[in-house]
Order: C-alpha cells, then sequence, then structure tokens
C-alpha cells in the first residue's frame, strides 16, 4: 500500500450532523417564504435523503411525495429559487452557531495537520454551506486548511457517482491509494469506494441501518480519548477513539 498522503472528508454527516436540525429546518423555512405548504417531516426527510443534492432532492419530493403540486413552467428555475432561499436560511442559522463539529473531527484533523498530511473535502453540499460550516463551526480561517474543496454542482454527476472524489484526487495529484476517505452514508460510501479509495465510516442517525459493504471500519462517531467510540463494524485494535495512528494502520490494512 502507498504511503497515506491525504484525508478526504464528506461533509454533512461526516464532519457535523447537519440533516435533521439543519438542512432540514433551512429546506421547510424556504418552503414557507415560498408560500407553499410543504413541510418536511423528519420522518419523510429520511426518505428524501435518498437523493443527493438539494435541488435534485426538490424534484425528487415533487416527483414521488407531491405529484399534485401543480408545476410552474420553468420548473428548473423555480427549484432552483427555493434551493437559493435555503442555502440563505441554512448558512444563517450555521452564522448563529447552529450546528456543532461532531465529536473527534478537531482533534483529528489538527492531529493530520501536525503530521504534515494534505486535506480534503469532497460533498455534494452547495459550497457557501461548507465555508460556513467551517468558519462557525470548525475555527476562523479553517477553510485554509483544506486544500482542495471539492462542493456541489462542481462536478455533472452527484454521489453515489465517484465524480466529487475524482475531481478532488486530479486536483491534488493523487492517486486514490494514497489518500482516505471518510463518510457517513451509503451514498457516499459508494461514491468513495467507486473513486477507489479505502473508507473510514462514521454512522449518524440517518444512516445507521445503511449497507456500508467494503468500508475499512464502520464507528458510530470519531470519539475523543475519555469519550469511546463504539466499534459497529471492522477492528479497531485496542484504539478507544479515531486517530492518526488508528487511520494509517486501516490505511495500510490489507
Ligand atoms: C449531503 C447532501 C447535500 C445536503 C444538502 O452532502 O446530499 O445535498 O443534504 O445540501 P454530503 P445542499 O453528505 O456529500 O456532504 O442543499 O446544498 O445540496
Ligand atoms: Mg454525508
Amino acid at each position: 500500500m502507498s504511503e497515506l498522503k491525504a484525508l478526504i472528508f464528506d461533509v454533512d454527516g461526516t464532519l457535523a450532523d447537519t440533516e435533521r436540525d439543519g438542512h432540514r429546518i433551512a429546506f421547510n423555512k424556504a418552503f414557507a417564504e415560498a408560500g407553499l405548504d410543504w413541510e418536511w417531516s423528519e420522518e419523510l426527510y429520511g426518505q428524501l435523503l435518498a437523493v443527493t443534492g438539494g435541488k435534485e432532492r426538490i424534484r425528487y419530493y415533487l416527483d414521488n411525495f407531491n405529484t399534485a403540486f401543480e408545476r410552474p413552467d420553468a420548473l428548473d428555475e423555480f427549484i432552483a429559487g427555493l434551493h437559493k432561499s435555503k442555502t440563505k436560511h441554512y448558512t444563517q442559522m450555521l452564522a448563529k452557531g447552529a450546528i456543532p463539529m461532531r465529536p473527534g473531527v478537531k482533534r483529528l484533523l489538527n492531529e493530520a495537520r501536525a503530521a504534515g498530511l494534505r486535506l480534503a473535502i469532497s460533498t455534494t453540499t452547495t459550497p457557501e454551506n461548507v465555508s460556513a460550516l467551517l468558519e462557525h463551526a470548525l475555527e476562523k480561517g479553517s477553510m485554509e486548511w483544506f486544500e482542495v474543496i471539492a462542493a456541489g454542482d462542481i462536478v455533472p454527476a452527484k454521489k453515489p457517482a465517484p465524480d466529487i472524489y475524482t475531481w478532488a484526487l486530479e486536483k491534488m495529484g493523487l492517486k486514490a491509494e494514497e489518500c482516505i476517505a471518510f463518510e457517513d452514508s451509503r451514498n457516499g460510501i459508494l461514491s468513495s469506494l467507486g473513486a477507489e479509495l479505502k473508507t473510514i465510516i462514521t454512522i449518524n442517525g440517518y444512516t445507521a441501518e445503511d449497507d456500508f459493504s467494503g468500508a475499512a471500519i464502520v464507528l458510530d462517531a470519531m470519539g475523543e480519548p475519555g469519550q469511546a467510540f463504539t466499534v459497529i463494524a471492522g477492528d479497531a485494535g485496542d484504539s478507544e477513539c479515531l486517530d492518526l495512528e488508528l487511520v494509517k494502520r486501516l490505511h495500510n490494512a490489507s
């Protein structure tokens, strides 16, 4: 196995638990602002997460859960307008500190930086959302920690397609075997494995039952010293939290 040179992180569900209490709320605020009686409950949103990308998710909702809605002629523009409003609400929520980073994320990022490893992001969410999360939940100026931020519409096909990961690898000039990915969902691991990246999974409320076949390990969280993770699948040896030593061990494992 090649030497580990870079860590590539998914955002939503991995860096922070953003979906139920973040994106979902922002969607509902945008619908209300537009005078629509659409309300995405926690349960419905869990079904809508089958589709990545906020614009794509709105269309999936109309096609599968609200076929009675009288669609405007310029449907793409209508959806884009709703999504722009949703992004405004979401970034405003992040600016108020609504969503924290998940346990262990900042610690691992700083361990990797101290060891000279390169960092990147591969996410389906909108670039503004990434910068708002990093600036307000991680650290001011932490956008600079990431050499590449591959986000949203930068690629033609969103997760589960591998495009967002292959784009990041190309930009970094790295081979998949020199990197490792961090994900939270089935769509995410299909994307990272599709790019031939070893992948570490931390589940969340919406993805606990997902199929993570092919993962290097499945954890309930990254954990912190004294706040041990639970290993759901795979072998963490005697590690109690996801630190750089365990990441390197998982990367080297055959
Ligand atoms: C998660 C997604 C995104 C968010 C909503 O992305 O699928 O679409 O749910 O964000 P990832 P947008 O797990 O790859 O970070 O509305 O900006 O798409
Ligand atoms: Mg995710």
